[in-house]
């Protein structure tokens, strides 16, 4: 696929952003979509759910010999989360420098985590960390159905790539 505008490959590329369930208390759903909209990223899939230990097992299958393991799985199960897919250049890097460190304390001011959390046990959102590794969460949280692929008709900031 090409961009009629632009002659240039379109952009495909998508990640799997998930606010978790200390975000969804704390009310900052909107702000967090707002920082992926202000961006330029495109929406493709939202929904709130209380996530199943069957998928948050697969989705944390890395991480099952690590000592936090149980307590990450009662925290992700604590409350509903809000997954999203998002869409545009180079989403997955960009999303992952937009969240921040993992541990809160070393996340840069300006990030999600930077700005709105202190603890790893409580760092407020999740984001993909590679290309594959979103296409596997992706096919793990939705069903292709339930993606949109909408086309843009405003000038966004990706529209000039
Ligand atoms: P990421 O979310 O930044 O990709 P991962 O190392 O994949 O980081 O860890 C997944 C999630 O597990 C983290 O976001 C955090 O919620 C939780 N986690 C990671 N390390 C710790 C820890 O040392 N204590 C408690 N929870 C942790």
């Amino acid at each position: 696929h090409r961009s009629k505008s632009t002659g240039l490959p379109d952009v495909r590329e998508r990640t799997l952003i998930a606010v978790k369930p200390d975000g969804v208390q704390r009310r900052l759903v909107g702000q967090i979509i707002q920082r992926f909209e202000q961006r330029g990223f495109k929406l493709v899939g939202l929904k709130m759910l209380q996530a199943s230990q069957d998928v948050l097992s697969e989705h944390y299958c890395g991480l099952r010999t690590k000592p936090f393991y149980n307590s990450l799985l009662r925290y992700m199960t604590s409350g509903p989360v809000v997954v999203m897919v998002w869409e545009g250049h180079n989403v997955v890097q960009t999303s992952r420098t937009m969240v921040g460190h993992t541990n809160p304390a070393e996340a840069m001011a300006g990030t999600v985590r930077g700005d709105f959390s202190m603890h790893v046990s409580r760092n407020v959102v999740h984001a993909s960390d590679s290309v594959e590794g979103a296409q596997k969460e992706i096919q793990l949280w939705f069903q292709a159905k339930d993606l949109v692929d909408w086309d843009c008709w405003v000038q966004t900031s990706t529209s000039e790539v």
